[in-house]
């Protein structure tokens, strides 16, 4: 397992690549270039750069998160191929930069949606929350302005140019079914697939999150069946994922552990970390510790390690803790404890599996 951690990027994110490199065990950042509008081809420039920073600190840049899937291409409109087109130059660019796993979503408008950023909990430590109720009640537009009422930042596909053209896009999918989702993701992956594998680049998608349609709109990549049909839309080992726990766990009836040891060939990628769900839709995000939350992270960990889990990893979101302030779900602290949570269950396995081979 080779740990990595997520960064925004120097003039984008509050922590230093010093910082992340005084985290045990972390050999890599997790990158994108967050200013580039989806569908646009990243600068060579602008990807070199992010390249001589990391090196600067020892830490590598193996893994892209996200090189975001312009609309159109979901929505299988006439202008994909020009979008299509635009990303294989980019997979192409970062090739150049030794990068080997991209991940990338195909959710409709939002990527990942919660109805509150900064929910306190008992202990004075603020989390990622998602209340069904709320969401089934409230208009994108009016969860936006309560979102951004007590935050400096958005969630990703919150951006407020994108907003601006939000009733334009939800009128576009009024008509887009699963199937056509479907359809439109393995016309992208049937174009992108092979690139990726001349250019020894292995594409990971992101599951849904949460894993069920949010604002009526359609989602996919939502349960075990599904990631069945996705890697075999195109058959390929570069057909891969990235395997979200926390995503995928907020529906109880996921169980990540066993998609570990299905798909284990398969998983480019691991998102590790904990949910609670309370079995009515609704979840908040806990430390990484399994006796915190409802996903048993020890054996989901016991499950890469039994798998012989050689692919990268990294803590996903973390609470917000010791007082940082930081950007929703990516601070610092509660993510290198994250980190350490899962090195210690890692480790200790490794140390008896050595002893009882
Ligand atoms: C949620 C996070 C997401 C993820 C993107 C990938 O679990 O990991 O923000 O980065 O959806 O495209
Ligand atoms: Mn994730």
């Amino acid at each position: 397992m080779k740990m990595t951690m997520r960064w925004f990027g120097e003039e984008n994110d509050r922590i230093p690549l010093e910082h992340i490199k005084q985290i045990p065990g972390v050999e890599g950042v997790v990158w994108s270039l967050h200013d580039i509008p989806a569908g646009d081809e990243w600068p060579m420039e602008r990807i070199s750069e992010v390249k001589e920073q990391a090196d600067r600190h020892g830490l590598n840049i193996d893994v892209v998160e996200s090189v975001n899937v312009h609309e159109d291409i979901k929505l299988g409109l006439p202008t994909r191929d020009q979008y299509i087109e635009n990303y294989i130059k980019t997979i192409e660019k970062l090739a150049k930069v030794g990068v080997k796993v991209i991940c990338y979503n195909f959710m409709p408008v939002f990527d990942w949606t919660r109805t509150d950023l900064f929910k306190e909990m008992e202990d004075g430590s603020t989390a990622l929350f998602f209340e069904n109720e709320k969401l089934k009640n409230i208009d994108p537009m009016e969860l936006v302005n309560t979102i951004s009422e007590n935050s400096a930042y958005t969630m990703p596909g919150w951006e407020p140019e994108r907003l601006a053209h939000l009733a334009d896009l939800f009128e576009k999918y009024k008509n887009v079914t699963e199937e056509d989702l479907w359809d439109n993701l393995q016309y992208f992956l049937e174009k992108v697939i092979p690139v990726a594998r001349e250019n020894g680049i292995k594409m990971g998608i992101h599951p849904d999150d949460p894993p069920f349609s949010v604002f009526g709109l359609p989602r996919i990549i939502t349960n075990k069946q599904n990631l069945e049909r996705f890697l075999k839309l195109v058959d390929d080992p570069c057909n891969g994922l990235t395997l979200c726990s926390g995503s995928l766990g907020a529906n109880p009836e996921n169980d990540v552990a066993d998609m570990v040891r299905t798909f284990a060939d398969r998983i480019h990628f691991a998102h590790i970390r904990n949910v609670k769900t309370y079995g009515n839709g609704d979840f908040i995000e806990t430390s990484h510790r399994t006796q915190d939350g409802s996903v048993d992270i020890y054996e989901i960990v016991k499950a890469y390690h039994e798998v012989g889990f050689t692919g990268y990893a990294r803590p996903d979101h973390g609470r917000h803790i010791w007082g940082e302030e930081c950007r929703p779900g990516y601070g610092l602290y509660d993510r290198g404890l994250g980190v350490m949570y899962l090195w210690g269950v890692w480790d200790s396995l490794q140390r008896l599996g050595k002893e009882v081979n």
